[in-house]
């Protein structure tokens, strides 16, 4: 049973992760983590918080010899801005004069439900905690689960398909889309060239204005094996895991499986996926023309690639910002402003690559066990024989 938590605020020393149920023997590659991490970093509209910060999983346990032990790893990310936080934010008692409140709730962030909830008198530490700097600490045991699923021969990774109203059209294919990973500029990690100019130009313009924007991204998950998830109970299906598991991150308002939005929309004969037989590569010899499915139906993973949307609000931090009320006097004023970023989809992708990864390792344990990685590999062999000669 794969389990993770993190841990962590934003301005706080450090972010946590645990992850545990990884059977032993899974190769650990150190560089691999801190580059899914440093993906994360990237991104045009980002503000100057990823300038001080340079993320590096610091593994604590569960991983010796750079093999996995087959016990609970935890991962810590120092946060490099805490230096100019400790004495806003300590853990002792500390001098309440230098506490930096956010006096006004942000409409759109956490800020007013979150001091409801907890009964604190302004937001700051409701921020502290729903900021996605906490999606860093799902990036590194994201990364951890992408190295058990590359063992089976599965890869997770993500493109931009919108951002500020424009989009990307046609689906992209799968070799595009890894072209995506290797770059160094990754700018809006989007797989059109020119789509990817007018986004920019959109960002640029929302700068200039002191607005934010939104998007859309898409993570696709290639080679999952027919059989992942099961329709036999309503929180085992993979596609409910899989909306969760991305409705999670932070400013994901909407999750969409492969055209989920436009079947809705369109008759059955356009939309379901004809069937064919024929020899070739693949887990089966049964064969589709198209994937409006996104690689599930039933809430089973079908062979096919699946392919994930999320859809992301604008930052809810505006340079100039919206009516609100101040906590204190319960006058109207402007909402709060913090230095922020304008805009995260790219990064918002790789978190949910994360998240997908975590998803897909979990439904994958529970399908084929094992202890070690020779025993989960082994049982994984089995399944794909049985498939063959189905
Ligand atoms: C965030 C606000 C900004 C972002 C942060 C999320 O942080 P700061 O207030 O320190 O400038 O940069 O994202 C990250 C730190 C990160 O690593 O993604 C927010 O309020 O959600």
């Amino acid at each position: 049973m794969l389990r993770y938590y993190t841990a962590g605020e934003s301005h706080g020393e450090c972010l946590i992760a645990f992850l545990s149920g990884l059977p032993a023997g899974l190769k650990i590659d150190q560089e691999f983590v801190d580059r899914e991490l440093w993906r994360r970093q990237q991104g045009y509209g980002r503000g100057g918080r990823m300038k001080i910060e340079r993320d590096h999983a610091h593994i604590l346990s569960g991983v010796r010899h750079g093999l996995t032990i087959g016990s609970p790893i935890s991962v810590q990310i120092e946060n490099r801005d805490w230096k100019n936080w400790q004495e806003s934010l300590p853990v002792g008692e500390g001098d309440p004069a230098k506490h930096r409140r956010v006096a006004s709730p942000r409409p759109g962030h956490a800020d007013l439900a979150g001091a409801l909830k907890y009964n604190f008198s302004e937001a700051r530490y409701v921020l502290e905690r729903a900021s996605a700097r906490e999606s860093a600490a799902r990036v590194a045991i994201g990364a951890l689960a992408k190295s058990f699923l590359r063992e089976l021969g599965i890869r997770v990774l993500s493109h931009v398909v919108a951002t500020g109203g424009v989009s990307v059209e046609k689906e992209v294919p799968w070799e595009r889309i890894e072209t995506l990973y290797g770059k160094e500029d990754v700018l809006l990690n989007c797989a059109d060239p020119e789509a990817e100019q007018r986004m920019k130009e959109e960002v640029d313009k929302v700068l200039k204005t002191g607005d934010s924007l939104g998007g859309v991204f898409e993570v696709v998950a290639r080679n999952v094996p027919p059989g992942l998830g099961t329709y036999a109970q309503w929180d085992e299906r993979l596609d409910a895991m899989l909306a969760a598991a991305v409705m999670s991150l932070q400013a994901v308002k909407a999750v969409e499986i492969g055209a989920g939005v436009t079947a809705a929309f369109s008759p059955g004969s356009a939309v379901h996926d004809e069937i064919g037989y024929s020899a070739r590569e693949g887990f089966t010899a049964f064969s589709r023309t198209r994937n409006h499915a996104g690689g599930i139906e039933g809430g089973v993973s079908n062979g096919e690639e699946i392919r994930v949307r999320g859809y992301l609000k604008p930052i809810s931090t505006l340079r100039r910002p919206l009516q609100s009320v101040d906590f204190a006097t319960r006058e109207p004023v402007k909402a709060a402003y913090e230095r922020s970023d304008v805009c995260v989809v790219p990064a918002a992708g790789v978190a949910a690559e994360a998240m997908v990864a975590l998803t897909l390792a979990k439904c994958a344990l529970q399908k084929f066990g094992g202890d070690s990685m020779t025993e989960t590999c082994r049982n994984y062999r089995g399944y794909c024989e049985q498939l063959k000669h189905y």
